[in-house]
This record gives C-alpha cells, sequence and structure tokens, in this order.
C-alpha cells in the first residue's frame, strides 16, 4: 500500500510519513532547523515480530488463577481472543474491587507512552481506574527528576519554573559569559520533549552564544556530553562526587572573599550555616579544595583556579538531571543553586541557576499563552502513594513503614497492578529484585504495542496500537506548534487502542458513560480543541476551526516571553516577589527539612558520601545514562538503535588504560558485573570517558539467559541488572539508577544471539475453562 503522506509528531519531533509496503518514508516537519535522527526509528517498526499481534494469557496464571508466582518472566503465553481477554479482565478486576477496593490496585503505570495527548496511555489508565473502579494507589513523581522536584519547592520553588521557565536559551545566547554545565548539555537528551518538540533550536543557540565568545564547560565523567558546536570545555570529575567539588569551590570563593555577600544577605537565608559547615566549625572536617580534590579526583589546583575564574563573570550554573539520579541526589542540585547564589547571579540576564538546562527539549523554552487540555483523570477515592522508584519495596514489603518528605507512610499491599505505556524492566533498578517484587502480585495487566520485558512478566498482556495507527493531537506546553497526528497505517494485527480497550472493560464493569462521557476518540479530540479554542478566546486569540486544523495538519499558538519569570520578579523586588518559599528566600538553609531530622538529607547541603563506592572487587564506575539512539527503550527494534549496536548488542565506553588492563580491544564482547548480576555488551575503547569509568546506556530490552537465576545475564546489554534500587535519600526517595559500580572482563562464556526481539509463541491450551 502506497499513501499520501500525512502529519505525525512524536517526543522526538514532527513529521510527515507515507507507508510504502512495510516501510515507512518520513520527512522531518518543515519548521524543524535541526530534527532528530531519532525519527529513522519508525521506518522498520510497524510490521516488527516484536509487535504484539493479539491478547495473550500466561500460562501459569490460567492453571492456578490470581496469585503470587515464581514463574512470571519465565513462562508460556496462550493465545486468546479479545472476547476472552475482557471477560478475564473484567472478573479479575471486579474480583480484586471487591475484595480489596481500590487499596489493592497499583495503578502507577508510569512511563513515557507517546506523543498524543489525548491516547497518552498513563492518562488513560488513570482514568479508567478512577472513573470505573473508585481509585487506584498512585504513584508520586518521576524517574527523570524524582529527588530534585522534591527538594527545590523547598529551596527555591517549583521545579517546573526553575526548569521550563529558567534562564531562557535566547537569553543564554545574549547574555552568559559562562555556562557551567554539571552533567553537560548533550544534544542527543535535548532532541526529545514529552508531548513532542517541533524545533530543535538548542544547537543553533549554542552556536550562537559560542561565537559571541561565551564559555560553556561541562563538568561530566564523559567528554560527549556537548556538541561541538559550543566549542565547549571538559572537565572530568568522578561520578557522583560533584556536590564535594561545588563545596571545594565555594571554599576558595570563601577564603578569598569572592562571594558577593549583599546578594547573600538580601536574597537567602542560611550562608552562615553553610560557612560553618565548609569551614569545619560544624564538625571539624574543613572541605577545602584539598579535601574535595581527594574525593572527586579532580586537583586542589584546578578546583581553586576555576574558582577564580567564576568570580566576576555572568555565569549560569545548570545541574542536569542525571546527577540527582543517585544517592544523595538531592545535594548536587542544592549546592548548584548555592554556587550561583554566592556569584551573586540568580535573576541576572543569561546568569544564575537553572534546572536541567538541556535534559530535555522542554527547558529553557517559553510556554504557550494556554495549554491544551489534559484527558480529565476523574477523583482517585484513595489517598494513597508511593514515590514512583518505591515500587519494589512496595510490593516486597506491605506493610512496612518509610520516611518520604516529611511524612511516614506505609507501603499498601496490593494485587493486582495495570500498566500501560510505560515499561518497568526498563526503567527500574535491579531487575531480579523487581522480577521478584512483581512474582508477589496477583495479577499482573499489560497493554502494550510490543513484546518488552515488561510484557513478558504480565499475567494478560492486551495489544495496544502504536501512536502511527490512530488519531491524536500532539503539543507540548513549551512548544509553539500543535499537530494533527493523523493515521499512518492501519492497526497491526489485532492491536487495539488503549482507549477502546478500557471503553470496553468499562462497559463490562457497569461504567461505560462515566468513562467515555458518550464520545469516541475523535469526539474527544473535537471536545479538546473546542476547550482550546475557547481558553483562547478569553485572550482574543482565533484558531482555525476543528476541521481546517484537521486538513492542515499543524497551527501556530501565541507564546509567552516567560523564560527567568520568577527569579527575575524576586530579583528586581524580594519584598514585593518572593519566592515560595517559607522564607520567600533562596534557602540555603531550610528549617522544614532540618526538622524532619534526616542524617542522609539535613537542613542544609552537604557531602555524604555514598554506600556505593568502587573497591577492589568493583573498581569502576558505571554510568547508565540516556541511549542517544532511541527514546528509553521504545523501539529499540527500529533501525537507528539497531545502527548504534554492534552484532546486536549495546555498546560499552570504557578508557583505553581500564580496557588495556582487563585484555580488552574494541569490539570484545565484555561481561560487566557486580552482586545483582551480569550483562554483555560490546567495548567501545575511547578516550573521551575518564579513566575508572564505563558507560553502558539503558534502553536494550533486557534478555535474560535465564530470567530466574538470582544474578541474571543479560545479554542484550540492559545496565538496570546492574543498578542498586534504593531512594536516593528519606526526603525525596528518587530514582538512584545512573550509577553504580561494577567489574568487567572479556567475556568467554557461550555467546548465544540475542533473543529479546523474538516474541513469545503461543502454546496451545485448552481454553474452556476461560
Ligand atoms: N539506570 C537507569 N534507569 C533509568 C534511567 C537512567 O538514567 N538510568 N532513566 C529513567 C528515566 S529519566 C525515565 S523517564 C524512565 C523511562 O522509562 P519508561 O517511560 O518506562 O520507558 P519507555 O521505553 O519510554 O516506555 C514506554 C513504553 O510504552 C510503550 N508504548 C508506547 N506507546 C504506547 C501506547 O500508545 N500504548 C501503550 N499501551 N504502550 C505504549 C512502549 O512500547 C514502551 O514499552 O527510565 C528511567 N530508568
Ligand atoms: N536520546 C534520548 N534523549 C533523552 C532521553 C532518551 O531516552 N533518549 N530521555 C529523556 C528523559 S525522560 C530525561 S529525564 C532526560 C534525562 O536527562 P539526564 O538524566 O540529564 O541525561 P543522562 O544522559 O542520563 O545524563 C546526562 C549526563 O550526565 C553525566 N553524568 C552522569 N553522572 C554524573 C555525575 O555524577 N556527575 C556529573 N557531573 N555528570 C554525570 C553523564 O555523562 C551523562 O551523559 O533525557 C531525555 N532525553
Ligand atoms: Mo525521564
Amino acid at each position: 500500500m502506497t499513501q499520501k503522506p500525512v502529519m505525525h509528531s512524536a517526543h522526538w519531533g514532527a513529521f510527515t510519513a507515507r507507508q510504502q509496503g512495510e516501510r515507512l518514508t518520513i520527512e522531518p516537519f518543515h519548521g524543524d532547523p535541526d530534527p532528530s535522527p531519532l525519527l529513522q526509528n519508525f521506518h522498520n517498526v510497524l510490521h516488527h515480530p516484536a509487535r504484539v499481534a493479539q491478547p495473550m494469557v500466561r500460562r501459569g496464571w490460567l492453571e492456578n488463577g490470581p496469585g503470587a508466582d515464581p514463574r512470571r518472566g519465565n513462562d508460556d503465553y496462550v493465545a486468546v481472543s479479545w472476547e476472552q481477554a475482557y471477560t478475564l479482565v473484567a472478573r479479575e478486576l471486579q474480583r480484586v474491587g471487591d475484595a480489596y477496593g481500590p487499596e489493592g490496585i497499583f495503578g502507577g503505570s508510569y512511563g513515557w507512552s507517546s506523543a498524543g495527548r489525548f491516547h497518552h496511555a498513563q492518562s488513560q489508565v488513570h482514568r479508567f481506574l478512577n472513573t470505573v473502579m473508585g481509585g487506584y494507589v498512585r504513584s508520586v513523581n518521576s524517574y527523570s527528576s524524582g529527588s530534585a522536584s522534591v527538594l527545590l519547592p523547598h529551596i527555591v520553588g517549583d521545579m517546573n519554573e526553575i526548569a521550563r521557565r529558567g534562564v531562557s536559551w535566547e537569553e543564554i545566547a545574549r547574555h552568559s559569559e559562562i555556562v557551567l554545565a554539571f552533567g553537560g548539555l548533550a544534544l542527543k537528551n535535548s532532541q526529545v520533549a514529552s508531548g513532542g518538540l517541533s524545533e530543535h533550536t538548542e544547537r543553533g543557540f549554542m552556536q550562537q552564544a559560542a561565537e559571541r565568545g561565551a564559555r560553556f564547560i561541562s563538568v561530566s565523567p564523559l567528554q560527549s556530553d556537548l556538541p561541538d558546536e559550543a566549542q565547549g570545555e571538559w572537565l572530568a570529575l568522578r561520578p557522583g562526587t560533584d556536590a564535594a567539588f561545588i563545596l571545594g569551590l565555594l571554599s576558595v570563593l570563601i577564603d578569598e572573599q569572592r562571594t558577593d555577600e549583599a546578594f547573600l544577605a538580601r536574597y537567602t537565608v542560611g550562608w552562615p550555616q553553610m560557612v560553618a559547615y565548609i569551614r569545619g566549625e560544624e564538625d571539624g572536617t574543613r572541605r577545602d579544595a584539598q579535601w574535595a580534590a581527594e574525593i572527586c579526583g579532580v586537583s586542589a589546583a584546578t578546583i581553586t583556579d576555576f574558582a577564580r575564574q567564576l568570580h566576576g563573570k555572568r555565569v549560569l550554573v545548570t545541574v542536569a538531571h542525571a546527577l540527582q539520579r543517585a544517592e544523595h541526589g538531592e545535594q548536587p542540585v542544592w549546592l548548584g543553586l548555592v554556587l550561583a547564589a554566592a556569584l551573586g547571579q540568580p535573576g541576572l540576564p543569561g546568569g544564575g541557576y537553572t534546572y536541567a538546562l538541556g535534559a530535555l527539549g522542554h527547558y529553557g523554552k517559553h510556554h504557550n499563552l494556554v495549554s491544551f487540555p489534559a484527558l480529565p483523570q476523574g477523583k482517585n477515592g484513595i489517598d494513597r502513594l508511593i514515590p514512583v522508584a518505591r515500587i519494589a519495596d512496595m510490593l516486597l514489603h506491605p506493610g512496612t513503614q518509610f520516611d518520604y518528605n516529611g511524612r511516614r507512610l506505609t507501603y499498601p499491599h496490593i494485587r493486582l497492578a495495570y500498566w500501560a505505556g510505560g515499561n518497568p524492566f526498563h526503567h527500574h533498578q535491579d531487575l531480579a529484585r523487581l522480577r521478584q517484587a512483581f512474582c508477589q502480585l496477583d495479577t499482573l495487566i499489560v497493554h502494550e504495542t510490543a513484546w518488552t520485558a515488561s510484557a513478558r512478566h504480565a499475567d494478560i498482556v492486551l495489544p495496544a496500537t502504536m501512536t502511527l495507527e490512530r488519531e491524536d493531537i500532539g503539543g507540548a506546553p513549551t512548544d509553539r506548534h500543535l499537530f494533527a497526528m493523523q493515521p499512518v497505517a492501519q492497526p497491526y494485527a489485532q492491536a487495539q487502542d488503549d482507549y477502546t480497550i478500557f471503553a470496553e472493560l468499562a462497559r463490562r464493569l457497569g461504567r461505560e458513560e462515566a468513562f467515555t462521557e458518550g464520545r469516541d476518540a475523535r469526539g474527544w479530540l473535537r471536545h479538546h480543541y473546542a476547550q482550546l479554542q475557547e481558553k483562547l478566546a478569553a485572550h482574543q486569540v482565533t484558531i482555525p476551526d476543528f476541521d481546517q486544523f484537521w486538513l492542515q495538519g499543524v497551527i501556530e499558538l501565541p507564546q509567552l516571553k516567560d523564560g527567568g519569570r520568577m527569579i527575575n520578579a524576586f530579583r528586581a523586588d524580594p519584598a514585593a516577589a518572593p519566592l515560595p518559599t517559607p522564607s520567600g528566600k533562596i534557602e540555603i538553609f531550610s528549617a522544614t527539612i532540618a526538622s524532619f531530622g534526616y542524617e542522609n538529607c539535613p537542613g542544609h547541603p552537604v557531602w555524604r558520601a555514598p554506600q556505593q563506592q568502587p573497591d577492589a572487587e568493583h573498581p569502576l564506575w558505571l554510568i547508565a545514562n540516556q541511549p542517544a539512539t532511541r527514546l528509553h527503550s521504545q523501539l529499540d527494534f527500529g533501525d537507528y538503535s539497531l545502527s548504534g549496536k554492534r552484532e546486536g548488542r549495546e555498546v560499552c565506553s570504557l578508557h583505553p588504560h581500564d580496557a588495556a588492563a582487563r585484555g580488552i580491544t574494541d569490539g570484545d564482547i565484555i561481561e560487566l558485573y557486580n552482586q545483582r548480576g551480569h550483562v554483555l555488551a560490546s567495548a567501545r575503547v575511547t578516550e573521551s570517558i575518564m579513566p575508572g569509568v564505563v558507560q553502558l546506556p539503558t534502553g536494550a530490552w533486557y534478555d535474560p539467559v535465564d530470567p530466574t537465576a538470582l544474578r541474571p545475564l543479560c545479554r542484550h546489554g540492559n545496565p538496570n541488572v546492574l543498578t542498586l534500587d534504593i531512594g536516593t535519600s528519606s526526603l525525596a526517595q528518587g530514582c538512584s539508577g545512573q550509577i553504580t559500580v561494577v567489574q568487567l572482563r572479556k567475556y568467554r562464556g557461550e555467546l548465544t544471539p540475542v533473543q529479546a526481539f523474538i516474541p513469545p509463541q503461543p502454546v496451545s491450551y485448552s481454553t474452556e475453562i476461560i
């Protein structure tokens, strides 16, 4: 089939697409100055064998009924009809709802799903559970920014105000003299934004700034975190030690009287406590440059010189999400702000502090005048929550208490988990432990487009359409374009939209009207578009009617110039525009956080040595960061993702010293391992990573040789086999999967091909009992 090109949009960009047989031809959106290569992942995926073709039920669940089962992740699947699948799911929801109520259902369903705002799977599952089941146990915060999103409101303000409405790229291009980027500003990351990103402008802005003479300095264990256009400098430090490095810088600034005391006195609280801590007045340990040098592997002279260079310059400090996705991840986020304040920069054009610039395409941008309406979520009848990355703890330890942001909460006893649009066996840490946790459930239901490892652990797998197979509206609050996402292809095999699946389940559970409000998918799109028209009309802005929008494929929305709004107003007049913190100022000391009494996150920022440290057994730091060739685990079987692998395996970068010490050469298959498991990857030997550090990106689908092994071997290269599953601290309990410690060696065991993309073949089974 060959069709005319239609408009569509993904988290990594808008495009027109045309189906030619089983492949797609993609043209990037004409308005995009720097389209993302991730678009190439769409070429070959529509009819890929990894797609889920029909509803399937796990054999053990059919045989024994709902209940804890160690076979999850290692069992056969039985193909069933949609009619049978609906009956099974509806019956099980009814059973769990009747016996345990919403407290027995985990509906967090964390995950990125796809860009369309209506078919956003997580919104669909939440609305379904609220309107049909009376609610669910939810998860809060994200894997992205689990600790920053909890910390920042205590010390400066809402994270979105600091990140999305932080110092804008335009301002940086015009005014910044030094952009000090902890974790860098890799274009591989800013090519992505949830809801879509029609104009990739970061490269252009960095080029403009660099041509004007701005210095971009990436503090990172990896050199690749700045694009060539930034003409940047690379300062390599040991992973997880940025807090010590910044304390060292502050110590130099204090000793040499290079701090902006007037700014600190007027706009902050707690500077004296910080100074006392750095000088060792609290506990006798001086946190000076020499002290920091020993921790972070940068010389004291470099730290001293670096601090001096910052003085008197228009400096912008930014801290990547990556740094806070680690034990004590709150500290570098807090200290980045303290450094900017000590330099007196917040609120000056192109200076100060902005959080996670460049980590996503949303950041450093402006907001639309009004936002596109979200699918209403209905009301959750219960108020039970976990910080999102505590899922395995919850499933393994129901009834246990834990700390979170000043509260003492108890893990509920979950019987059924419902997942749509996320891949926990991609995103969570310590996958062997996660499997144990999922084995505790009575039932796991997953909607998936493809046979991910999460689908392979489910009891009931329902085939979902891909974004390309349905119509939707794509847009992000920081993107001035709104897209009519037109279907490119027919649904694959028996796949159905998440909305259709939930509507049918709602009907069977007697709650159809509550869930659908009488609308089909097109009805919702029209409804949301009409709401957008209304919101804009209140500002005397008119946009084309829905039919015209659909025909055009794209419209432009008015934007605000709101970058830096909060901090600029605060600097101009702190009494009239106080920050939304208890003191109204930047909190270098937070009385609120101090009152929680957490040893691992006290009232002012500190250096706390993490429990994970390289040692003789595991001498290397592993960085498990975002992949350059895909979004997380999505379309790992897509052309571009595959092109980044070698012989089908993920690539692990390591320094020539570390390679030579182990007799490893470029292209060897290596085995990374620690107490939690083993992972194979292809070695890339490169000087662009510091010695003692190796890097294996996330997203290669988990492919365990023996899924039930206590320490599984993943032959494909999923680093979450190795990462440790602990919270960042008692404050935020965020994900700490970015770094861990490992050993590695040349692999000498049996080498079997990657099987992650070969779906389970249904086994025959008498379906009479269904
Ligand atoms: N070690 C380590 N782990 C990490 C990170 C790290 O840095 N290091 N990063 C973390 C971060 S920041 C994040 S955000 C998470 C991301 O974790 P996830 O968001 O879970 O990852 P995705 O691969 O985007 O998962 C989305 C899933 O939704 C499916 N999907 C797509 N469209 C649809 C649809 O329309 N319907 C349905 N039902 N399914 C659909 C896709 O096939 C895919 O399996 O990972 C985290 N994990
Ligand atoms: N291509 C692509 N882009 C993405 C995503 C994707 O999956 N693929 N995911 C998106 C999502 S959901 C998110 S939340 C963001 C995540 O944004 P981040 O979490 O910031 O991204 P990462 O690539 O994991 O990490 C950025 C860099 O930080 C550096 N780093 C790691 N540990 C340390 C440390 O201890 N200190 C210092 N100074 N540097 C360190 C590493 O060199 C790493 O390359 O990315 C988004 N962008
Ligand atoms: Mo994320």
